[in-house]
C-alpha cells in the first residue's frame, strides 16, 4: 500500500475506532466497542457506491438497500412490513439509515430486552408520527396483510374480525378501544407470544445468531 493511502487507512481507523467509543458507551447500546466497529464496517460496505451524501454527513442505508438486508439476511419477504421495520430505524425520518441509527436499531434488533423489543414491535405496527396508537382499523389492516393466504375463504373477513376484538381485548390494557405504547409493553411483558402478534418484525433465532457471528468476525475484520 503506498505511503499516503496507508497514511488515510490509518486515520479512517482511528475515526471508526472514535465512533464506535462513542456509540458503545450509549445507554441503549448493548454492543462492545469491536462488534460496534465491525457494524460501522458492515455499515461502509452497505453503502459502497449507494450515495455520495455521506461524505457530506448525511445520507446513509436506503430503504431499497434496507430491504435487501432485511432479506438476504433476516429471511424477511413481506415487503409491507419490511418498509415499516426500515421506518423504525431511521428515526429521524429522513429516508436513510445512519450509523447511528443503524448500530442502535441493530441493539434492540439482535440484543434488545423485551420491554426495548415491544417499543421497536408497537413502533413498527403504529404509523409512527400520526396520533402514536394502534387502532381498531389498524390492527385489522396489519392482521389482514399476515393472514393474506386465507383470503379465498369465505369468512375471512368475519375471522379477521374476531382476531382483531381478540388481539384487542390481550393488548388494550386501560381498555380505551386503542393500543398506546404503554398498554403494549405491558401486555407483552404479560404473554411474551404477544411481541410480535402482528406481523414478523424481528429476527428469527437461527437469523440472529448468523448476523451476530457477522458481527464478531475478526477474520473479516482484518480485510479492512
Ligand atoms: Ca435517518
Ligand atoms: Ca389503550
Amino acid at each position: 500500500m503506498p505511503a499516503k493511502s496507508k497514511k488515510n487507512f490509518g486515520i479512517k481507523r482511528q475515526e471508526m475506532a472514535h465512533k464506535a467509543d462513542h456509540l458503545c458507551k450509549m445507554k441503549n447500546c448493548h454492543f462492545s466497542k469491536q462488534e460496534v466497529e465491525r457494524l460501522l464496517q458492515l455499515f461502509k460496505e452497505f453503502t459502497k457506491a449507494v450515495n455520495t451524501e455521506i461524505k457530506r454527513g448525511k445520507g446513509g442505508i436506503d430503504r431499497s438497500k434496507f430491504r435487501d438486508i432485511l432479506h438476504q439476511h433476516f429471511d424477511m419477504t413481506d415487503d409491507v412490513l419490511m418498509d415499516k421495520v426500515f421506518r423504525a430505524f431511521d428515526l429521524d425520518n429522513d429516508g436513510y439509515v445512519s450509523e447511528e441509527e443503524w448500530v442502535l436499531g441493530m441493539s434492540v434488533f439482535l440484543k434488545g430486552t423485551i420491554e426495548e423489543q415491544a417499543r421497536f414491535c408497537f413502533g413498527v405496527y403504529s404509523m409512527r408520527g400520526e396520533d402514536g396508537y394502534i387502532s381498531r382499523e389498524e390492527m385489522y389492516l396489519l392482521l389482514k396483510n399476515c393472514l393474506v393466504q386465507h383470503q379465498q375463504e369465505e369468512d375471512a373477513e368475519e375471522m379477521q374480525k374476531d382476531l382483531v376484538e381478540l388481539a384487542l381485548k390481550k393488548m388494550d390494557v386501560d381498555h380505551d378501544g386503542r393500543v398506546s405504547v404503554e398498554d403494549y409493553t405491558k401486555a407483552v411483558a404479560q404473554d411474551k407470544l404477544l411481541m410480535e402478534a402482528l406481523g414478523p418484525c424481528l429476527p428469527n433465532s437461527k437469523c440472529r445468531d448468523g448476523f451476530l457471528e457477522l458481527v464478531a468476525d475478526e477474520k473479516h475484520k482484518q480485510r479492512f
